[in-house]
């Protein structure tokens, strides 16, 4: 447990830094740790969402929470962080080249006015892929990808972000002696802020430019790019805000959790791993997550993951169920227990994972789709007994799946006729199906 009033936010096990020697990212964490020092904040209350590049390799030197995810995305990471707890404070730590491939979250985020504090570890260039040129590189600088000299402006960060709406934005170097404060002041405002820190890459950028700390404020005057606070402005923060407007919305049915309080009981002792193989527009996926539910409502944990191609309405439509006792903290399928293979479409994609079943697992198969080379044993499913449903494919995952029940037990088959009946408008037939699948499958 993390004490509460720490005298350091750096993860001692973590360090060294593994950045270059001199490096300008080195000096930013540790004015990092100083501002969270000085703030005193619980470190459970601080995310730090590090983006892509040598400052992603930086999350892990605190002892906050921590996320890393793709390039130039920390900012969207931070937004669903912040709007999923309000009492969280996201600090960003993103390089200029992350701020270009991920330049428009930025705005958006600024725009909304998100409570999240971006740090910009600005060195000019893509330090961790070689020095390529980035939207920071100044006219005329020289990189792995501008030779000849770097032709387009370089883009002003902090005035992009002040003009749409954000609430603090500063812009200064990794040689401000203030830097720690000001870093300070950004996290407790409430709003969206960013500072820009220009500092160096001292194995590109530097080098190949005789840039040095000096240069770094030539720049900054030739390219008329203010230094310190450059715009502040009181406008409310979006989590609180949509958490306030949406409160007069209480009776919305989406307002309203729906709790799976589970009324029925599961004997399984270990996991069972089930695929449905089905095609678009068979309601598959719909299938599965009544499944699922019916799973919670026996008790047992249940996972679904569920694939399908780019097309809607042609291709192949699969889901993975996993069903546990235990909590699923992975939900892959390599080899499944049990498959239903039950259109073309489906049983293509999954030939692969029925090729690695044994003996011990069964394959539901539909009697049209006979004969599938497996070491399973086999069931056939024969929707021509259901009378009018062998035409109703939308159907036949679920009825399927009901089948599957009365000859396993894995759970109650009540339990799915419950979760079939938990949106009413389609109660009635989901359960006329359920009822209609009785001895459509044989050994
Ligand atoms: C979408 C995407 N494009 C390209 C890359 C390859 N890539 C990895 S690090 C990097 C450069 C990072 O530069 P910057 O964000 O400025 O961070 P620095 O290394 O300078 O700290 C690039 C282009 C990637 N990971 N993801
Ligand atoms: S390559 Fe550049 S940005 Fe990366 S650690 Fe070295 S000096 Fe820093
Ligand atoms: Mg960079």
């Amino acid at each position: 447990m993390i004490a509460k009033s720490p005298n350091t936010y750096l993860n001692q096990a973590a360090l060294p830094y593994p950045f270059c020697p001199g490096c300008g990212h080195s000096i930013i964490l540790d004015h990092l740790n100083q501002a969270l020092l000085k703030l005193q904040i619980d470190p459970h209350k601080v995310v730090v969402i590090s983006d892509i590049g040598c400052c992603g390799l930086s999350d892990k030197f605190f002892t906050t929470n921590a996320f890393h995810g793709l390039h130039g995305r920390s900012t969207t990471y931070a937004t669903g962080i912040k709007l999923a707890n309000p009492e969280l404070k996201p600090i960003v730590l993103i390089g200029d080249g992350g701020c270009g491939i991920g330049g428009h979250h930025l705005i958006n985020a600024a725009r909304r006015n998100i409570g999240i504090t971006v740090l910009v570890f600005n060195n000019m260039n893509y330090g961790m892929t070689g020095g390529e040129h980035s939207i920071t590189t100044p006219s005329g600088a020289i990189t792995a990808t501008t030779p000849y000299g770097q032709l387009e402006r370089p883009m002003d960060i902090c005035s992009s972000v002040a003009i749409n709406g954000a609430s603090f934005v500063a812009r200064t170097t990794v040689y401000d002696v203030g830097l720690s404060d000001l870093i300070a002041q950004a996290i407790q405002i409430d709003g969206f802020s960013l500072i820009d820190i220009w500092e160096l890459c001292t194995s590109y950028f530097a080098p190949k430019n005789r840039f040095n700390k000096k240069s770094l404020l030539e720049t900054m005057a030739t390219l008329k790019f203010q230094k310190g606070i450059i715009h502040q402005e009181e406008r409310p923060e979006y989590s609180l805000a949509y958490r306030q407007a949406t409160a007069t919305q209480i009776d919305h049915p989406l307002m309203h959790s729906h709790p799976l309080i589970p009324k029925f009981k599961s004997d399984i002792v270990s996991r069972r791993q089930l695929v449905i193989a089905g095609a678009a527009g068979a309601k598959i996926g719909s299938a599965a997550n009544a499944f699922c539910q019916a799973a919670i409502l026996s008790g047992i944990w249940a996972s679904q993951r569920h694939d399908y191609p780019i097309t809607v309405q042609s291709g192949h439509s699969v889901s993975e169920i996993i069903l546990s006792p235990d909590e699923i903290l992975y939900t892959g399928i390599d080899k499944p227990n049990i498959v239903l293979a039950l259109f073309p479409e489906g049983l293509s994609k999954v030939r692969p994972q029925i090729e690695r079943m044994t003996e011990a697992d069964t394959l539901y198969v539909h009697a049209d789709l006979m004969p599938v080379k497996t070491n399973a044993r086999v069931v056939i499913v024969n929707f021509t007994k259901s009378g009018v449903w062998a035409k109703r494919k939308q159907y036949w995952a679920i009825m399927a799946l009901a089948e599957l029940l009365r000859n396993t037990k894995i759970f109650p088959l009540e339990a799915l006729c419950a979760a079939a009946s938990l949106r009413k408008e389609f109660t009635e037939k989901n359960l006329a199906a359920i009822d209609a699948s009785q001895g459509m499958a044989s050994a």
